[in-house]
């Protein structure tokens, strides 16, 4: 079963996809991780999305679409699956994605501007990260996040495939409710397949 961590920025895919990776065997693909990468190896690619990452933009799907292709052309054991965290963010993603693999549930990080402006405010005193330094920053990827990833919520809302989680509550509640999720999905999927639906 592959997954997708969706949220608003700062909503907390991150943190608790690492956790989530590590418990079922997934592999973890984060594009915001990939880019910062790229970011700091200094390529080509790297110069081109620097300033427009830090200044809190999306960037573009063409580069987006290249990394993931290249991610997935990697081998990957039979019995592992992909967590995305941060990705897709836009429609167009979402589209080219469910070209190449089937996604089967979506975990959405349901949690209130306020609390996310807090957190990435907080986050930015540690992590010296260029797009977590000031509200300016952060209320444009606010706005990138309801203008294109919005839209993307309710792709997966509209083909059943969403599952909220309360991503108001700590760390360790929020990794807890998507574990018990998956956990509930698995056990449904392997009775699909034992035939007792
Ligand atoms: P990302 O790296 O995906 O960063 P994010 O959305 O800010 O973080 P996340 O939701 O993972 O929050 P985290 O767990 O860290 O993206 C960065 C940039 O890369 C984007 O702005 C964009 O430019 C680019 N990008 C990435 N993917 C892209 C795509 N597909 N298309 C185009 N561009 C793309 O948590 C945040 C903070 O809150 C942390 O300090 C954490 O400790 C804290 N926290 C987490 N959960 C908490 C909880 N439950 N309670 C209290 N604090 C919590």
């Amino acid at each position: 079963m592959n997954v997708i961590l969706l949220g608003k920025p700062g909503s907390g895919k991150g943190t608790a996809g690492i956790e989530i990776a590590k418990d079922f065997n997934f592999k973890l693909i984060s594009t915001g991780d990939l880019l910062r990468q790229e970011k700091s190896s200094g390529s080509t690619i790297g110069k081109q999305i620097e300033s427009i990452m830090d200044r809190g933009d999306l960037v573009s799907d063409d580069i987006i679409n290249d990394i993931i292709e290249q991610e997935l052309s990697k081998p990957l054991p039979i019995d592992m699956y992909y967590l995305f965290d941060g990705y897709p963010r836009t429609i167009s993603q979402a589209r080219r994605l469910d070209e190449m693999l089937n996604i089967s549930a979506v975990v959405y990080f349901d949690v209130d501007d306020a609390t996310i402006a807090e957190r990435i405010e907080q986050r930015g005193k540690k992590s010296g990260r260029e797009d977590d330094q000031d509200s300016d920053t952060t209320k444009c990827r606010l706005e990138n996040y309801y203008n294109d990833t919005q839209p993307v919520v309710d792709l997966y809302e509209n083909s059943d495939r969403l599952y909220k989680v309360d991503a108001s509550k700590s760390a360790i509640s929020v990794y807890l409710q998507i574990k018990q999720l998956i956990n509930k999905l698995n056990k449904e999927e392997e009775e699909e397949d034992n035939g007792i639906y």
